[in-house]
């Protein structure tokens, strides 16, 4: 298949693009770069050396002699050109990952805000008015999040992004299926529900073919691509906005930091390993909806745990200290989540889950790159309300303190 990659720079869409290409695929990487802007705006880097893109795909080229070819182009801001591009190279699917994908960089101020609800609705609606305007029938696979559901502890298992509601009506009670009802904790999180709303329309009016995965937290950083030379090293985020729980918290034991707990560490999630990831995103792929089919939608996620208990797991495993800071996040302190996965099982997915060695894999990347990380970074600061703003620790070592006495 010729396949686009919207946002093939970033953290899952780089291994999502060797993957495919390995797999034979034709794969064409769509990216404005802007999240090596952002690092640039917040003074971080990726804990591993990441080089440019071109040199990236010229590297891939001369280790497995398959072309990776790169288009620099804003989807959010460039609409013309990306019809352009749509009607010139016809791909037969489009995987959509080109969007701003922190919660935390989401709320951190007005501006921010309104960035990512630009960005974020601007890039999909631009797709998809492009998409009906060119007439091309591409599988378009989107990269959408669990968060969309909310983390409610009602108790009952969260289906895969459609609901069977029975209503009163004159006549008696009838039943309908409707889009799981959204309850995104974050203005990120309220994009993606976003999303789903324009798929919807767009599946319904147009018979465009759509998949939408709700995805866990990625944790883990290689997969067998990206280990096949150092230069194909994936992008890893440990600062406060950008890295995500687990990957943070081995970042944290490598270098001696105290694991930083959100409150009582209460808050259930769902989490996959970056290599299952790109897996599922194959087989979503490999089953394509039909024209007049409604938005085929899969959670994609292997398991669940409590932050607290992975903070207890790692901290076992290295001998960290665990930390429980004010919570800079408006969110439920506890919370049970239970969630299907039953299409990625039959599509024949393996989870990988929680082991040791995989996790050691990261305390190694981390200790192996220490000397890039700025501690300074590493708190999570940006406080979803003004006044969980005043109560954030932006100094769980204590180091200030220390440096007085
Ligand atoms: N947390 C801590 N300590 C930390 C960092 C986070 O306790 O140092 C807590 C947070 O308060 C939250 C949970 O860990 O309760 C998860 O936070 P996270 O930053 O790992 O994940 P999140 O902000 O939800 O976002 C990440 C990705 C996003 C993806 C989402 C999937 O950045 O792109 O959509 O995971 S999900 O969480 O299922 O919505």
């Amino acid at each position: 298949m010729k396949i686009a990659i919207l946002g093939g720079d970033g953290f899952c869409g780089w291994p999502t693009t060797l993957h495919l290409s390995e797999a034979g695929h034709e794969v064409h990487i769509i990216d404005n770069l802007s999240r090596r802007w952002i690092d640039t705006e917040l003074g971080v880097q990726s804990l591993t050396p990441m080089d440019s893109i071109q040199e990236r795909c010229r590297i891939w080229r001369e280790v497995t002699r398959r072309t990776i070819h790169f288009h620099l182009l804003d989807l959010a801001t460039d609409y013309e050109r990306l019809k352009g591009w749509l009607a010139d190279h016809q791909p037969d699917a489009i995987v959509h990952l080109a969007e701003q994908r922190a919660a935390p960089y989401s709320m951190k101020t007005d501006r921010h805000k309104v960035y990512t609800v630009r960005n974020n609705t601007g890039a999909t609606h631009n797709l998809l008015a492009a998409l009906v305007e060119t007439g091309i029938d591409a599988h378009l696979v989107h990269l959408g999040t669990m968060g969309v559901y909310g983390y409610s502890s009602i108790g009952a298992p969260i289906p895969e992004g459609y609901l069977d509601v029975e209503i009163d009506t004159p006549t008696g009670k009838k039943t309908q299926e409707i889009l799981y009802p959204t309850r995104p904790g974050s203005v990120y999180h309220m994009t993606k529900s976003l999303d789903q709303i324009m798929f919807q329309f767009y599946a319904q009016n147009d018979g465009l073919r759509i998949t939408d995965l709700h995805q866990g937290i990625v944790w883990g950083t290689h997969t067998a691509q990206t280990q096949r030379h150092d230069q194909l090293v994936n992008r890893f985020d440990y600062d406060g906005d950008y890295g995500t729980v687990l990957n943070r918290f081995l970042i944290q034991a490598a270098i001696g930091h105290p694991l930083t707990v959100h409150g009582t560490g209460g808050q259930t999630r769902a989490f996959i390993h970056i290599r299952d990831s790109v897996r599922c995103i194959e087989l979503a792929l490999s089953d394509a909806p039909r024209t007049g089919d409604r938005v085929r939608i899969f959670n994609q996620m292997t398991e669940t745990h409590r932050v607290g208990d992975l903070a207890r797991l790692v901290a076992g495993l290295t001998g960290a200290k665990v930390a429980n800071l004010p919570n800079p996040r408006k969110e439920a302190a506890e919370n049970d989540l239970i969630v299907k996965n039953d299409q990625f099982l039959a599509l024949g997915l393996e989870p990988t889950t929680l082991a040791d060695g995989l996790l050691e894999e990261v305390v190694d990347v981390a200790r192996r790159f220490a000397h890039r990380i700025d501690r300074s970074r590493v708190p999570a600061v940006s406080a979803w309300t003004k006044e969980l703003g005043a109560q954030v620790e932006r100094d769980p070592e204590g180091r200030a303190l220390r440096s007085v006495s």
